[in-house]
């Protein structure tokens, strides 16, 4: 996160349009390789692009040994935060759910149509993985480390350069309802990118970088976060990495009504995010042999 040292002195609303551009630099934070299309299920990835840094002390970065993910699509609605954004991309009114906007959510429910996959073999970053699963058994995200147990493999390595580690994952066909005004849905995705084993993990800023728009009560270190300083997200766009569902506008078109309609967001909530965002001290799978990968 070293390049946020030289912009966080800018005025806030050019840090927002630096932020917005980050998918497209080559220090971009942790993001999601593609825009999906309505209607199309597939496959995508986290894009990790440099490794663990710290934004207050400043030094090089560190090779990333395992990383976790939360996606926003526990049946809880309350598990999720979903948000119109205006023209610029700022948090308006909050939504209760996506039955009015998604086919197939039903009112009171959450976004469990997003049809969260893991994916084995080629591409994948590190050769371990387990999925988080929730009480309902879905999918809501997935560890993945470089070893020692089961399997032993090499961190992404970024000390030297920062070389783009991709980590895929599925996801299903999501389809806007016809009589909704909106013309994407962004899916903010929490992720944290570890860099050292053991309990110290969580205290240093420089071992740990945590991809979300804001602190919760478990990763509360702001030197761990996109930037030194908090976001306001009612005056500026937080960093998350974001995979946006765009409505296909010739198949589905908006009404005149909709005014050329409006982006959502949906995030995990707060306590979502600490349920599953940390990986549990242990081996893994359960039994296996070696030492713990998180004393
Ligand atoms: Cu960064």
């Amino acid at each position: 996160m070293k390049h946020f040292k030289a912009v966080k002195k800018m005025a806030l609303y050019s840090v927002a349009a630096v932020m917005g551009m980050a998918g497209t630099s080559a220090f971009a934070h942790t993001g999601i390789r593609d825009v999906v299309q309505e209607n199309v299920a597939g496959y995508n990835a986290f894009t990790i692009t440099h490794g663990c840094n710290d934004n207050v002390e400043l030094g090089s970065h560190q090779d990333i040994i395992a990383m976790s993910t939360v996606f926003p699509n526990a049946a809880d609605p309350a598990m999720a935060k979903i948000y119109k954004l205006t023209s610029t991309g700022i948090q308006g009114e909050s939504v209760p759910d996506l039955s009015d906007d998604i086919v197939g959510v039903l009112p009171g429910v959450g976004f469990t149509k997003l049809g969260v996959g893991l994916v084995s073999g080629g591409g994948t970053l590190f050769a371990n993985f387990l999925p988080t699963l929730d009480s309902t058994t879905a999918i809501r995200g997935y560890h993945t480390w470089a070893g020692p147990a089961p399997y032993s493999s090499a961190p992404l390595a970024e000390q030297v350069t920062s070389a783009t580690g991709l980590s895929p994952f599925r996801y299903g066909a999501i389809q806007f309802q016809t009589t909704s005004c909106a013309k994407s849905l962004k899916v903010r995705i929490a992720v944290a990118n570890w860099c050292r084993r053991g309990n110290r993990t969580k205290d240093l800023g420089d071992r740990l970088d945590v991809w979300m728009g804001h602190t919760t009560p478990v990763f509360h270190d702001q030197r761990t976060m996109p930037r030194a300083a908090p976001y306001d997200a009612s005056v500026e766009v937080p960093y998350w990495p974001t995979m946006t569902i765009a409505r296909d506008l010739v198949a589905n078109p908006l009404t005149a009504a909709c005014n050329g309609g409006y982006d959502l967001s949906i995030e995990p909530a707060d306590a979502d995010i600490d349920t599953f965002l940390p990986i549990p001290g242990g081996q893994y799978p359960a039994g296996a042999p070696g030492a713990k990968f998180f004393p």
